[in-house]
């Protein structure tokens, strides 16, 4: 046992006992013996190479290369989006396709290529195949995007899955972005970032890898284009970064270098380019568009471990209410659950749940669910005796039940990868709605099993149905938990026909967006994790999950006030704006930080209220466009080196930049400005971009600015929509989209569009497409003085 895991043991034992914590030493010595039965050593293995091309056999889309030891299937989709996969590998089967797998290209075709090779000539892409196997894809202008060298494989001689490696190079100027959530981006620099869902037991800081979501889906920006690639294998492995850059003295430039390594998988791949937002377009098209939330989900959260009792929720809601502070929802966590068991409550701590949801709804305070997947293994427990008829739980390879240890004590696992077990599980949440619960907030699903060393999950010999190809843990741990998000959405969908669902989840793999979003997990407290939270955020937006955020002033410890407030106002502009913290956590509420960061805190409250429908368009926007609400500042100019090299501020939507204070003492900071007209909203004051410049972040607020000609909905002092038009640079126009929504249900509203022009000495607005008609929603100019 390591120091590490040492610590980690003695952790779990002052959180649940003494009892608890032989249980996790207990755990971790079955989990050991699991796997030393039931997985097969590795023993000696053989290298193998595609070796020389052979034959070229056209297909739709593109065709078929025969290699002397491997094939390569390439095919352009008629979205653009190129496939490939070697040794026979199709697109599918797989967990982040959103349906059936997109048409091929019918005018894309197989041409020989020079020096024996061959390549793909599609509209928006050319694919060009080496004589021995290495792939590039170049632009349409003929440019090359990244190079992928002849993988290589290496067989068990005894059989078994094979473990490959690809390396590729990109632009020497590329930047990385994406592999889901991780704490020390957006840019993800040098280093090896592990592909397996994981939870670290702690809070988290900056570099601590792999987090809760690893998707193997890169970004990759670069002065000749954007390109995302995905490599779709949900096994266990790594992929190492090195950014390029100039060679020192040689003159010459070094390329940016990347090489994925996987345990077992098929080697396939998906490859699509062009700018950023089509890029998150043909993914959205590919894996699914973001789950559109309920309107209430945009507002402001406050949830806790440890509200302990129905009367400290009403004690917190009251507090907000006396304060005219604005609340939409309160979480309530494990604590509620009667001896942490899920899909029950405490009834002597929280009585009459369903009035207090009652209650609250009156007020306009929606109810959240935590819900954990471990179930306790204790024949009366109705889910465990429910599960244990259905045959829902996870197995070994003898059929044996797989235990592992989580709140409750001993827990067994649903094995989600089974449709039938997904549905069984879906219908469960029909008790959450009786007890007056709105939405959903799956925890613990990497998943977690306490061990006092070793991994904290389940053993990897464990086995699972994988939609019935059957399987082991090392292929379903990473998308475990993104089946048990389609097993709650689709059950909610069922049980609450006319609602959203709102869901979100800590762990998940590609593809999770198409049941609702995430949120940072135990991000730890302090300034470092406050720029980890921002990263994780961005991470996930640029994988094609739009809606998350973190806890708002950490999940542990007690944050300065300084602190609090600085993380409250950066939570007030992202799309998961959620207070948030562990039990043993100091106090989140507005007012427990003195009267100023209170006055300050409201602002932002209301501030978040007033931009409410803005965040409900740019949720529909997301949703048909895959464009996440928060977007690096490099969104719509990324050949712009110092606006790709930015992280701590970023577009929201189209028209705001936000740059938050992620230093303490600041009350100024610079803030690097993309082109064109930007005002700062708090003083209107113009600044003229691609420019850095200094702007007033005092203790109030952050720095947000309008990119100039914005037309932005928001809530007006009377609760109707106000049209917010933001003056457009002289002799230019502006233009802006507003989608209306009823709050909630599955009618679709239209996009209105609205244009901002000059007319003489003011600003004009009309609704595009209705024959120059003034709005039907009042308009306010600002920005006028900085003419
Ligand atoms: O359910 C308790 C916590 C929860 O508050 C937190 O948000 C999750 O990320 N949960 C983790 C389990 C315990 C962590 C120590």
């Amino acid at each position: 046992m390591g120091g590490r895991d040492l610590v980690r043991s003695v952790k779990a034992v002052g959180f649940v006992g003494a009892a608890q914590g032989l249980r996790t030493v207990r755990a971790a010595w079955r989990r050991r013996r699991a796997d030393a039965v039931g997985l097969p050593a590795r023993g000696a293995e053989r290298a193998r190479v595609p070796g020389q091309v052979r034959e070229a056999t056209p297909e739709p889309g593109g065709g078929v290369l025969r290699f002397s030891r491997s094939e390569l299937r390439i095919t352009v989709a008629v979205n653009g989006a190129v496939f490939w996969g070697w040794d026979g590998a199709g697109p599918e089967p797989s967990y982040a396709l959103a349906g059936r797998c997109p048409e091929p290209d019918p005018r894309a075709v197989l041409e020989p290529d020079k020096d024996g090779g061959w390549r793909v000539v599609a509209e928006r892409v050319t694919v060009v195949v080496s004589r021995n196997g290495a792939v590039e894809v170049r632009t349409p202008g003929g440019v090359t995007l990244r190079r992928d060298l002849p993988p290589r494989w290496w067989e068990p001689v005894e059989g078994g899955p094979a473990r490959w490696m690809q390396r590729s190079e990109v632009a020497s100027d590329a930047r990385f972005f994406g592999l889901g959530g991780r704490s020390s981006g957006p840019r993800l620099r040098d280093g090896v970032y592990r592909l397996w869902n994981t939870d670290q037991g702690r809070a988290f800081v900056p570099g601590d890898d792999p987090l809760y979501i690893t998707m193997p889906v890169q970004l990759v920006v670069a002065d000749a284009g954007t390109h995302l690639v995905f490599h779709d294998t949900s096994w266990d492995g790594t992929v190492t970064l090195r950014e390029g850059g100039e060679g020192a003295g040689s003159g010459h430039d070094r390329a940016g270098a990347c090489e994925v390594r996987m345990d077992g998988g098929p080697l396939r791949c998906w490859v699509m380019l062009g700018a950023p937002a089509r890029v998150l377009l043909a993914w959205a098209s590919l894996t699914g568009a973001p789950a559109l939330p309920p309107a209430w989900a945009l507002g402001h959260h406050h949830a806790r471990w440890g509200f302990g009792s129905a009367q400290e929720v009403r004690r917190i809601v009251a507090g907000y209410r006396e304060r005219g502070l604005p609340l939409d929802a309160v979480h309530l966590d494990i604590d509620h659950y009667d001896a942490h068991q899920v899909f029950t409550v405490d009834q002597e701590r929280f009585p009459g749940l369903p009035a207090l949801a009652e209650e609250l709804r009156r007020e306009g305070i929606r109810l959240v669910s935590i819900v954990d997947p471990a179930v306790k293994a204790e024949a009366g427990n109705e889910v465990y005796d429910s599960g244990v008829a259905h045959d829902a739980f996870v197995r070994d390879g003898s059929r044996q039940p797989v235990y592992g240890v989580v709140w409750p004590g001993e827990v067994v696992y649903p094995d989600f990868t089974h449709a039938r077990v997904r549905k069984w599980w879906g219908g469960l949440y029909e008790e959450r709605l009786r007890q007056g619960f709105s939405g959903f907030w799956h925890d613990m699903n990497e998943p977690t099993s306490f061990a006092a060393f070793g991994e904290m999950t389940l053993p990897r010999s464990a086995r699972h149905d994988l939609e019935g190809r059957g399987g082991d843990h090392r292929e379903a741990h990473n998308v475990y938990a993104l089946c048990m998000a389609k097993a709650g959405y689709e059950g909610l969908r069922e049980l609450v026909p006319r609602q959203r669902p709102l869901l979100f989840s800590r762990s998940g793999w590609v593809g999770m967006q198409r049941y609702g979003g995430s949120w940072s997990g135990d991000v730890a407290t302090g300034w470092p994790g406050l720029r980890a939270s921002l990263s994780l955020v961005m991470g996930l937006g640029l994988c094609g999950v739009p809606y998350s955020g973190p806890d708002v002033g950490g999940f542990d410890g007690s944050p300065s006030a300084e602190l609090y407030l600085r993380w409250f106002q950066l939570g007030s502009y992202l799309p998961l704006f959620r207070t948030h913290a562990s039990l043993r956590a100091g106090r989140r509420e507005p007012w427990e930080f003195g009267a100023e960061v209170l006055e300050h805190a409201r602002v932002a409250l209301l501030e978040r209220r007033r931009l409410l429908p803005y965040f409900v368009t740019l949720a529909h926007l997301a949703r048909r466009t895959g464009a996440p609400y928060v977007r690096p500042v490099w969104w719509s100019s990324p050949e712009d080196r110092s606006l790709r090299d930015c992280e701590d501020a970023f577009l929201l939507g189209d028209c705001l930049l936000v740059a938050p204070v992620l230093d303490p003492g600041a009350d100024r900071r610079a803030v690097q400005l993309p082109r064109g007209r930007w005002y700062d909203i708090a003083t209107e004051q113009a600044y003229e971009g691609p420019a850095q410049v200094l702007v007033d972040a005092p203790l109030s607020r952050i720095p947000v600015l309008a990119r100039a000609g914005a037309v932005i909905p928001t809530c007006g002092t009377d609760g109707g929509l106000e049209l917010e038009v933001w003056a457009p640079a002289p002799g230019r126009t502006g233009a802006g989209l507003v989608v209306q929504d009823a709050g909630d249900g599955w009618e679709e509203p239209g996009v209105e569009r609205y244009l901002a022009r000059w007319e003489g000495g003011r600003v004009a607005v009309e609704r595009e497409g209705k024959g120059g008609e003034e709005p039907p929603h009042p308009v306010r100019v600002r920005g006028l003085g900085g003419r």
